[in-house]
């Protein structure tokens, strides 16, 4: 559906791109087209319209910055509405220090709420919380087994009772345990619908266990359905927010509203286009991005991130490229010579490192690195090596930042990191 979805949008773009007037006419062809595939999609009408209508107006109301032709800018117009779009109701889960922060699962039969629990438990515990998960779903035969495997592979510790049938009950057992973790993921059954008895189990178990969020697992293939079946759990118990990605442990991303529309139509071939837009338009956003590099202001974080996507993108360079403020940049060469083994290594040596640690590198101790090490069955100078890489970029981007970074950026236009 996403690919059709994508491939109509795209259609309309190169049309766009091809056209050699750009009237009123053409920009009404255009919208209506964009209707109806959004339409095709399954997306409800109003936001359809809604979205619709912004692009018309900005289509017909702004005028081109002085180096983009009124095509190219029309482009970026469906493209940033498009972003804005599913991008508004975007929301990050902070998780705040309570000892123990509780996200709550809700969802029918079968919708991922136990693999999700995983992916949740497995995500923040990359990120250097102390995660466990306690499962409530006294209804499926073997829900903890499966919970359980699940959380062996992940390392996590798991809570449950497959002899006890009243999730309450269950709660309550493992009480005392739950102040010693950062964040508690509690999974909880479903029916095939929501009736009137998984309505009360829900509601008792809401009022039990008091999550900080309650997130509703929905399969991403319902279309509109979604929505009646949002409002409904919504109504039973004030639901904070969707989730659903793929079906492996990994397969959670922070989704990113940028970078699905960028997938979604095929950026390579618009790719020049709109690098070209976001050169005249985005050269703010691309002078803070490079400003934080260029202040040294970057930590493991920020590090791994990068790794991670490179492993899907390819070399160090290329990376860099990307980076806005960063195309063109000459590495040294030290640092182009990281191989794929090596990022593996230090991957497993990052997600052994606590959140504190990937924030501020310079506290690890001799000690810490030794434990780190031998934790991701790796060497000492493994992390040293891996210091003093993380050093020395570190000290690159400071004195490149120590001239004047207005200049520097202008040398080093912004682009964005859209080549999937
Ligand atoms: N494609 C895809 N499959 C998924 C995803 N999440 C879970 N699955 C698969 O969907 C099936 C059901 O997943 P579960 O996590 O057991 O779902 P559940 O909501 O806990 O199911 P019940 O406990 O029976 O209500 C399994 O076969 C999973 O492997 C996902 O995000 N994408
Ligand atoms: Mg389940």
């Amino acid at each position: 559906m996403l690919g059709n979805l994508g491939d109509s949008l795209k259609s309309t773009l190169k049309k766009i791109a091809g056209s050699i007037f750009i009237d009123e006419k053409l920009i009404d062809e255009i919208v209506r087209e964009i209707q109806r595939a959004l339409l095709q999609a399954d997306v409800n009408v109003k936001l359809v319209f809604e979205l619709s209508k912004n692009i018309k107006k900005r289509a017909l109301d702004e005028k081109a910055p002085k180096n983009l032709d009124q095509r190219e800018y029309i482009i970026n117009v469906v493209y940033e509405e498009l972003v804005k779009f599913l991008g508004e109701n975007r929301k990050e889960i902070k998780i705040e220090k309570k000892k123990p922060f509780k996200i709550m699962l809700l969802g029918l039969f079968g919708s991922g709420k136990t693999t999700t629990s995983a992916k949740l438990a497995k995500y923040y515990s990359k990120r250097g919380y102390k995660v466990g998960i306690l499962g409530l779903d006294v209804w499926r035969a073997a829900a903890l087994k499966q919970l359980k495997q699940l959380g062996e592979k992940i390392n996590i510790n798991v809570y449950g009772n497959e002899k006890e049938k009243n999730p309450i009950k269950i709660y309550k057992e493992f009480e005392k345990e739950y102040k010693d973790y950062d964040l508690l993921i509690i999974d909880t059954a479903g029916r095939d619908a929501l009736n009137d008895e998984l309505i009360k189990e829900i509601d008792s178990i809401n009022k039990m266990v008091n999550p900080d969020e309650v997130l509703l697992v929905i399969s991403a293939d319902i279309g509109q359905a979604a929505q009646s079946q949002a409002q409904k759990f919504h109504e039973t118990c004030k639901v904070t927010g969707f989730i659903g990605m793929g079906e492996k442990i990994d397969d959670l991303e922070e989704f990113n509203p940028k970078g699905f529309v960028g997938r979604m139509l095929g950026m390579g071939d618009l790719e020049a286009l709109l690098e070209k837009a976001k050169e005249a338009i985005n050269e703010e956003d691309a002078k803070d991005m490079g400003k934080k590099m260029l202040k040294g202001d970057f930590n493991f974080l920020d590090l791994y991130d990068q790794l991670q996507m490179m492993n899907k993108m390819g070399p160090l360079d290329k990376i860099f490229d990307m980076i806005p403020g960063l195309g063109g940049v000459k590495l040294p060469k030290e640092a182009l010579q990281v191989q794929g083994d090596k990022l593996k290594a230090w991957k497993y040596l990052f997600q052994s490192m606590t959140k504190e640690e990937l924030e501020d590198p310079e506290i690890l101790t001799g000690d810490r690195i030794n434990r780190i090490a031998k934790g991701a069955g790796r060497n000492a100078s493994d992390i040293r090596e891996l210091l003093k890489q993380y050093r020395m970029s570190k000290k690159m981007m400071k004195t490149m930042g120590s001239g004047n970074p207005e200049k520097l950026m202008k040398k080093f236009k912004g682009k964005m990191p859209m080549k999937f």
